[in-house]
């Protein structure tokens, strides 16, 4: 009788046990399945993080700054506005752009001058403002946020010399810089450059990220897509890109042999450092962040860090191509290069 009732209790336990473990295999097995989904649906967020909804069917059209200046007095104003952007054929972004172009237009000052700068923020959605790294102010005044369909004015000098970055200050930084909100300022010194008569030609480069639409995860890990040179018009006549592609090799800066080229370049980032090198020559004259205080010379590669600038000279003596890379060359074939060419 006894062993009857342990044999029964064991084969009951040992029935238990099974249907025990079936069931959590059955548990496990739906977990498995819960995670391999959300993973795929985490793959197909970071494949294609979507144009956020107010954006979707917004391109508005670029918009000249307007700059205006009485004495010392200089009025700018801006818009930030969101506006497709051709990254390389084919391949348009939706940009959020100062004046409908990234990098934004380059904006030229002298030494001394007050800036009157006012921000029309066109984007319905999102607040955006100005940070000139180009003077001192108390951020949370003279950069801030300026709301949807609003304007704000702020004033500050410009009172060092220097080709210096702007870019949306706005949180999250980096989303907005890396989405299209970033430029040149140049601040003219005062006396000039010990080398101006020299001078035969003078170009503005900047350097730029692009990464995956709005992907926060991929500029947070610095996967940039493509890696870009743009170059704006300084002098009347000359080249005027966004951050294209090939847009200045394509159709390219232009010397005689002989000449003095002078280049005032900045590296908008967001992320990346620029080695900035131009093949075939060597720069004769450097004036780092282009105050003509911090002079250097005989450089083979510019180091400029993100937001760094430079005015950078070198002499072309013969003719041929010559072009322009940051000396990183997964950035280089991502898409920085450029090409200056020299005839006789
Ligand atoms: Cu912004």
């Amino acid at each position: 009788m006894l062993k009857k009732i342990v044999f029964g209790a064991l084969v009951g336990f040992g029935a238990l046990a099974v249907m025990l473990s079936v069931f959590m295999e059955l548990d496990n097995s739906n977990e498995q399945k819960e995670q391999v989904k959300a993973e795929k649906k985490q793959e197909v967020m970071t494949d294609a993080v979507e144009v956020i909804a107010p954006h979707q069917d917004l391109n508005q059209e670029p918009i000249p700054v307007e700059m205006e200046r009485d004495g010392s007095d200089v009025y700018i104003k801006m818009t930030s506005q969101i506006t497709d952007i051709e990254i390389e054929p084919g391949n348009n972004y939706k940009a959020w752009t100062f004046n409908g172009e990234a990098p934004g237009p380059l904006v030229v000052v002298k030494e001394g001058d007050t800036i009157h700068f006012t921000l029309d923020n066109l984007d319905p959605a999102i607040p955006h403002s100005m940070d000139f790294h180009a003077v001192h102010t108390a951020p949370d005044k003279g950069f801030a946020d300026v709301e949807p369909n609003e304007e704000g004015t702020f004033v500050y000098q410009a009172s060092k010399p220097g080709v210096f970055m702007y870019h949306c200050g706005t949180d999250p930084v980096l989303s907005h810089i890396a989405n299209g909100m970033h430029g040149v300022i140049i601040v003219q010194p005062d006396d000039g450059y010990p080398t101006d008569d020299e001078v035969d030609h003078e170009y503005v480069i900047i350097q730029n990220e692009w990464y995956k639409y709005n992907d926060l995860e991929d500029m947070m890990n610095n996967v940039p897509s493509q890696v870009v040179f743009s170059t704006k018009a300084l002098h009347e006549g000359q080249l005027n890109t966004n951050g294209t592609i090939a847009s200045i090799e394509d159709e390219p800066l232009t010397a005689k042999a002989g000449d003095k080229v002078r280049f005032y370049i900045n590296n908008v980032g967001p992320n990346e450092v620029s080695s900035f090198h131009v093949i075939g020559t060597i720069f004769d004259d450097v004036y780092i962040d282009g105050n003509p205080a911090n002079h250097m010379e005989g450089l083979q590669t510019l180091m400029l860090p993100a937001s760094g600038g430079a005015v950078a000279e070198f002499t072309v003596k013969e003719a041929g191509d010559y072009h322009f890379v940051t000396h990183q060359f997964n950035h280089a074939a991502k898409g920085a290069k450029g090409r200056l060419l020299v005839t006789e």
